[in-house]
């Protein structure tokens, strides 16, 4: 092992520090770990908002400043400034709540955000909407009460640690949450400062001092967010290509025996900027089981010693990687640990599973998974369903379990087998689809909040996708496809919280009712798509597809899915790992031309 950078050195802080930093990171050094002024802000009810660095910091808290999006679009005709709202979101390893946590998430979603919703978010977790400034404390509070935290939900810090969700209990699945609790607890601030601001109120005796609350992070903390994600072959819902760390868990037997590391996922890009891209993870190498954890942590080090600390739009391990090169990476890793890096261990082709409808636990007991529209958990008006009334029945009911899926949806475990039948009454009775009742089209779609809360949307997602779905329905019908399974995907802006680079077939807001639409990815979330047609207008999606769909439906070997038949017939031949926010001529033009 190296001296000069061990994982955890503190000498190593910012070893790459530049002296042109952003404002972000002055911000973070400058907050005595996290606490700037957030405090004197909420004792002052007079201050609508936060001071800009606080809004920075605020993220690490799990909170983010936003604001009514409807509202200001008609600031004009009203006069009414918009209220100052703020998201909240929960840090939940592997997306696992038992079922006095659920009630209590619940309660403060129907008591504090604006349309008593709880928002389950595309990384297992969940989220608030529309908090006003004097509600914060008790919506963190409950969190914390109920003991999760949203310490480190948001922020430059390791994310939500995502795994794939089943509550089986075989002793792989058992390892799996438990490694992604070590993982996460791992990458959570030492910080006090959320503590005292949030939940006692006190000031710990080691707070203040400005020196070592940060063993690992150190007062910059990471350049940018991290993520890690495990998934195991049979389940790559987690998307494992898409993030910072990304970890495949190899099974011998039913005992994980060690885990593949990739490093350098990312989808976030910028419309027309080509120095920003989408890029899969890189295959690391192979550790055992019992270095996973260093392992994850060591490639966190190296994003922290080397990530770019001027542009946060360049801050993202994957430009570190794609700079530098994956064996410059390995070699790095290799000199920062004590244990082997071995050749990466082949395991079989990854899936996507969504563990939708009843499942065996192994242990007598069901789990059954609920298809949730766009992960919002709430009562729709008339006569749509009442997701938030019926699973809190379910909860009430039952006792059980609940697990938050990769795919915006949710899990009911350690289920009776008398319980089933109940719940799917129950289900019904609150006009909640089950499986049986979604198109394949719907039921692997996934769209990202956008407006009216997100301040970086540039068109509608969430509040768009299912009426797109209603027509792209029509016409899959039409054209006999309603039986392929396909991932669709929608964004508001080009970041990809939706992880809609994946995706066979994915929207990417462009402008207001206007989107970019992009095909190639699938469901095994193991390639990027490619741009197919720029600056679609909402109404004239279906035209733009009409071409693709024309010949999949015609062309399409067995159960060919739309992005394998698009990449057979129009790729080049070569997985795209790289993505860039400048794509030259549309995939539709090339389609255009081949009639
Ligand atoms: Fe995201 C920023 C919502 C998963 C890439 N994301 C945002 C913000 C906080 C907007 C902002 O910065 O002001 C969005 C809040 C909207 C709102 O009103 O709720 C937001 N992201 C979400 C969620 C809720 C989408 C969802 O449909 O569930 C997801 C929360 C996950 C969680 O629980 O932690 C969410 N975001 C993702 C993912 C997917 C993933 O991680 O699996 C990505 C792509 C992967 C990646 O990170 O590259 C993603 N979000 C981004 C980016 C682009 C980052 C980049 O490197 O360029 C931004 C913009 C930023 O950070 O500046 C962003
Ligand atoms: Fe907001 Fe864009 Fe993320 Fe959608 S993809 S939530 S619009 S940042």
């Amino acid at each position: 092992m190296s001296e000069s950078s061990p994982p955890g050195d503190a000498k190593s802080f910012g070893r790459t520090m530049r002296s042109d930093e952003s404002a972000v990171e002055k911000a973070k050094k400058a907050s005595n770990f996290l606490r700037g002024s957030i405090q004197q802000t909420l004792d002052d009810q007079a201050v609508k908002e936060f001071t800009h660095d606080d809004q920075a910091l605020l993220k690490f808290h799990g909170i983010y400043q936003q604001e009514d999006r409807d509202a200001r679009a008609k600031v004009k005709e009203t006069g009414i400034e918009p209220e100052t709202w703020f998201m909240v979101r929960t840090r939940l390893p592997g997306g696992w709540m038992n079922a006095t946590q659920y009630r209590a998430l619940d309660d403060l979603a129907t008591k504090y955000t604006y349309n008593q919703s709880l928002r389950i978010t595309t990384r297992q977790g969940f989220q608030y909407h529309g908090v006003v400034k004097g509600n914060l404390h008790a919506v963190l509070k409950g969190v914390n009460d109920s003991l999760i935290t949203t310490l480190a939900a948001c922020g430059d810090v390791g994310r939500n640690v995502m795994a794939s969700p089943a509550p089986l209990k075989d002793q792989a699945h058992q390892q799996l949450l438990e490694l992604a609790r070590k993982i996460s607890t791992e990458l959570l601030p030492k910080s006090t400062a959320y503590y005292e601001i949030w939940v006692n109120g006190e000031k710990h005796s080691d707070s203040n001092n400005g020196q070592g609350e940060e063993p690992f992070y150190g007062p910059a903390y990471l350049p940018r967010k991290f993520k890690v994600g495990i998934a195991l072959p049979e389940d790559n819902s987690i998307d494992v290509y898409t993030q910072d760390c990304g970890l495949i868990a190899v099974v011998r037997g039913d005992k994980i025996v060690g885990v593949n590391v990739l490093a350098g996922g990312g989808l976030g890009m910028t419309h027309r900027k080509a120095d920003t891209f989408a890029r899969m993870a890189s295959h690391i190498g192979y550790v055992d089981v019992e270095h996973a954890v260093e392992a994850m942590r060591t490639v966190a080090a190296i994003f922290r010693d080397h990530g770019n600390r001027a542009d946060r739009r360049h801050a993202r391990l994957k430009y570190v990687i794609e700079e530098k090169g994956v064996e410059w990476f390995q070699q790095e890793f290799r000199s920062r640990v004590n244990f082997e890096l071995k050749p990466w261990v082949e395991v079989g082709p990854l899936r996507l599973n969504d563990y939708l409808g009843k499942y065996e636990q192994g242990d007598g007991k069901f789990f059954y998974g609920v298809w949730v529209e766009n992960g919002r958990v709430m009562d729709y008006p008339e006569n749509g369903p009442k997701y938030k009334t019926a699973f809190r029945a379910i909860v009430d009911r039952f006792g059980c379990d609940v697990v938050l899926t990769p795919n915006q949806s949710l899990l009911f475990a350690n289920l009776t087998a008398e319980q089933v039948p109940q719940l799917e009454a129950i289900l019904a009775e609150h006009k909640v689809r089950r499986l049986g009742e979604l198109t394949l089209l719907r039921r692997y779609s996934m769209a990202c909040p956008a407006l009216p809360t997100c301040g970086l949307a540039l068109a509608e997602s969430e509040r768009t996708l299912p009426g797109m779905l209603d027509e792209l329905e029509s016409e899959f019908e039409r054209m006999g496809l309603l039986d392929q399974p396909l991932t669709v995907r929608m964004t508001g802006c080009p970041n990809g919280c939706a992880r809609p680079y994946t995706a066979d077939l994915a929207f990417v807001g462009r402008k207001p009712g206007v989107y970019d639409i992009f095909v190639g990815g699938r469901l095994a979330g193991d390639r990027l798509a490619e741009l197919y047609a720029e600056n679609v207008e909402e109404k004239q999606v279906l035209e733009a597809l009409r071409p693709l769909l024309t010949r999949w439906s015609k062309q399409k070997r067995g159960e060919e899915s739309l992005g394998d038949y698009y990449e057979r017939v129009f790729g080049d031949g070569k997985p795209r790992t790289v993505l860039t926010g400048d794509k030259h001529t549309p995939a539709l033009e090339r389609i255009g031309q081949a009639d």
